[in-house]
């Protein structure tokens, strides 16, 4: 396998609260990855660049997260046929509504793997890549099926206050 299967871009430093989500389950599972700022409308050669380069290179998927205006995961998504995950990043006067709406409502023929506004859909984004490694790492599925027992386990442990 490629060293580096999976790239994290943002459009801005900004991001990274949300991103780093996306990041750190990757460092759980032992995925490497890089994470870099490309922005789309502050550095479009360089998105174009990234965005070329990135088959050659062996990534097998790209998480993209932008906020507002997020033109980034598609813009990515038109110049490259690696899979991107697109994360709407939380706009400060639209929720992320905007950012979602942004990156889900690709036309036909393009498509951008959307995920949740925020935090949660950072990792599941994240979550959703090393699913799709996978599929080709025993070890790695391995991994995802304990994950997901883990999870099972912390709900069967839930408990309500008293009385209710
Ligand atoms: C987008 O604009 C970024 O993805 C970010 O979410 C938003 C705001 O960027 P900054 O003004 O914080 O750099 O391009």
């Amino acid at each position: 396998m490629n060293p580096i299967p999976v790239g994290v871009v943002m459009g801005s430093s900004s991001d990274w609260d949300t991103m780093q989500h996306a990041v750190q389950i990757l460092q759980q599972f032992g995925v490497a990855h890089e994470a870099r700022v490309v922005s789309a409308h502050r550095m479009p050669d360089d998105m174009f660049a990234y965005a070329e380069a990135a088959a050659a290179r062996g990534l097998k998927a790209i998480i993209a997260g932008a906020g507002g205006a997020a033109h980034l995961p598609g813009m990515l998504a038109a110049k490259t046929v690696v899979p991107v995950l697109g994360v709407p990043v939380a706009s400060k006067h639209l929720s992320g509504v905007d950012s979602l709406h942004s990156i889900v409502q690709m036309p036909k023929g393009v498509p951008v793997a959307t995920f949740a506004i925020g935090p949660a859909g950072a990792a599941n984004a994240a979550l959703f890549a090393v699913a799709m490694l996978a599929g080709e790492d025993p070890v790695l599925r391995q991994q995802l099926q304990a994950f997901r027992a883990e999870q099972t386990e912390a709900a069967r442990a839930m408990t309500l206050p008293p009385n209710t």
